[in-house]
């Protein structure tokens, strides 16, 4: 299986976590070449849009789509619960990682990061201020109010909810957007738990390396 993408995007990461939590057998492959979006990349993804993911001669883009993908193909271990509520309750956190954190996220990354680093233009530094200044806040804020005590947002055991959540975070963690322990304590020894796993520990410490962090 090869999973297209850059672990830098959160939907990337999700998906690759994901996978390593699988124990799934996959190679990640880059997206782009200096002349722009591989070829290969196209035809699993025809907006352009990372990750995607090339199985033989099946293809699929969307990190939703991907990860539905590799739980069907490999159950076990359980990372989607199959308790209705349970199930219900990890696919909104899912969406709340996937929308309203990575909405957040993007400002942020986009503008401190992706523009000057990787399209040599200065970002619209202004516009990241503002997301940390009034969106971030309301997330940690939601977090904080509904963190269960045994550290997992889901059936108080390791899930996709868990892994969608952080994902985004630690994109924004790239850019100088940190949870503050003071004001924030439940959220940031959740954050540091899940982010501490092997599965994303791994992959953050390479996207440091390449970013020179
Ligand atoms: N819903 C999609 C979102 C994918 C997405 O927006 N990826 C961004 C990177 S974070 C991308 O490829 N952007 C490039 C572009 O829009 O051209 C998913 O979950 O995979």
């Amino acid at each position: 299986m090869i999973i297209y993408g850059s672990t830098l995007s959160p939907f990337v990461r999700k998906t690759v976590v994901f996978a390593r939590e699988k124990g799934a057998d996959f190679e990640l492959r880059a997206p782009r070449d200096p002349s722009g979006p591989t070829a290969e990349f196209l035809r699993a993804s025809p907006f352009g849009k990372m990750p995607a993911m090339r199985d033989g001669d099946f293809t699929i883009p969307d990190s939703t789509a991907i990860i539905t993908y590799i739980d069907a193909l490999q159950p076990q271990p359980n990372l989607i619960p199959t308790d209705p509520q349970a199930r219900a309750r990890t696919i909104w956190y899912e969406e709340f990682g996937d929308t309203i954190v990575a909405a957040c996220g993007g400002k942020i990354f986009f503008n401190r990061v992706v523009s000057p680093r990787f399209f040599g233009k200065p970002g619209d530094l202004g516009a990241a201020d503002e997301a940390q200044r009034t969106e971030f806040p309301r997330l940690v804020d939601y977090l904080e109010g509904i963190l269960p005590a045994s550290g997992y947002l889901v059936e108080d055991r390791f899930t996709l909810a868990d892994i969608a959540v952080a994902s985004p975070f630690a994109t924004m963690a790239h850019a100088q957007c940190a949870v503050d322990a003071a004001t924030h304590p439940k959220t940031a020894a959740y954050l540091a738990g899940i982010l501490a796993r092997p599965s994303f520990a791994e992959v953050v410490a390479q996207e440091k390396a390449l970013l020179g962090a």
